[in-house]
């Protein structure tokens, strides 16, 4: 994300920040139980992804884009285990997703967050003019939250790959 940054005398008070985001991501899953699927007796496995950003300064920041949490029930029912962890054939899958359109119907997904501690409204004020943050988020494949998924199991998988792209659409600044 890259915006201008606040310029104003007064100390800066609070940012509203306006922000579009659209999620893409691959994963593989293999069900390792030798009579049904894990996900029929539980629930569907699903991402959860945690957007953090860093600062040019070398900070942390989690602002401006919510974490989410995808359900993958768009997932065909995996057979029982097939004897081969290849995250293939009838108990195994292997999905890029560049549009998940059960987790999110519409392309882009806007939302307004407000920023008012003053840790996190330091990289805001930056003094070059430009308030560059660098998204690294992560991301893991859960079965149940907070349990993520192992490279081995009775529900074996993990995450290959996971994108935010984000557009800043407004940028308010308040300093009263
Ligand atoms: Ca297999």
């Amino acid at each position: 994300m890259e915006f201008p940054s606040y310029k104003g005398a007064a100390p800066l008070r609070k940012v509203r920040l306006t922000v579009r985001h659209h999620i893409s991501y691959a994963f593989r899953v293999e069900n390792q139980e030798p009579t049904q699927w894990w996900g029929a007796a539980q629930s569907y496995p699903s991402l959860y992804s945690f957007p953090w950003f860093r600062t040019e300064a070398g900070g942390v920041i989690q602002s401006g884009v919510p974490s989410w949490t995808i359900s993958l029930c768009w997932l065909p029912p995996l057979g029982p285990y097939d004897g081969v962890l290849d995250y293939a054939g009838a108990a195994g899958a292997q999905r890029t997703v560049l549009w998940d359109m059960c987790a999110q119907p519409a392309y882009w997904t806007t939302t307004t967050q407000e920023i008012d501690q003053a840790w996190a409204l330091a990289p805001f004020t930056d003094a070059d003019g430009v308030v560059q943050l660098a998204i690294q988020p992560m991301t893991w494949l859960q079965q149940d939250i907070p349990y993520a998924v192992p490279a081995e199991g009775s529900l074996a998988g993990g995450v290959d790959w996971f994108q935010w792209d984000v557009i800043v659409d407004r940028v308010e600044y308040f300093d009263g």
